[in-house]
């Protein structure tokens, strides 16, 4: 599959590296490539993913994150309960010194809720992510139909989720 996926890439020119490769860093923290799987335009929630390095000596902390395009966003991990997948919220995603965190597909994600606009195919969008030790940082987050992550297709596709029964504080 990581063959297939390089020769893909390698095909589809510029365009492809422009849209898979983009990456910030605030503090010792390392953040790459924010994207999020492409909606239906009906879609009333959605997920973004990234991962997190932390290249310093000391822990810290995603706390909380926020974008125009969405009402509000909850720090999200999924569990195994009675045989199941499910999302719950979580409060703070830590990354030890030296570690590097993935959200994804099926793993922790920053779920957007009330989106104010679909997560389109090519669209980009702001993504203002707090940590308690490094503080805010905007990442532009690319929305693709097919990326990279598809690699990990026995993860669960997060667009299928019911989050109505989602208690929220
Ligand atoms: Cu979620």
């Amino acid at each position: 599959m990581r063959t297939f996926l390089s020769a893909l890439l390698i095909g589809s020119s510029l365009f492809a590296t422009q849209t898979l490769a983009h990456d910030y860093t605030v503090g010792d923290l390392h953040i790459g490539h924010p994207w999020s799987r492409a909606l239906p335009p009906v879609a009333p929630t959605g997920a973004a993913y990234l991962t997190i390095e932390n290249r310093g000596q000391q822990s810290d902390s995603l706390i909380a994150a926020s974008t125009p395009i969405a009402g509000y966003t909850e720090l999200h991990e999924h569990v195994h309960e009675d045989g199941l997948m499910k999302m719950q919220k979580i409060d703070r995603v830590e990354i030890a010194p030296g570690e590097s965190v993935e959200f994804s597909p099926g793993g922790h994600h920053v779920m957007l809720f009330d989106l104010k606009e679909p997560l389109s195919d090519g669209h980009r969008y702001p993504l203002t992510l707090t940590f308690e030790q490094a503080g805010e940082v905007e990442v532009e987050v690319y929305v693709s139909k097919d990326t990279e992550a598809d690699d990990q297709s026995q993860a669960h596709d997060h667009a299928g989720h019911d989050h109505g029964h989602h208690h929220h504080h």
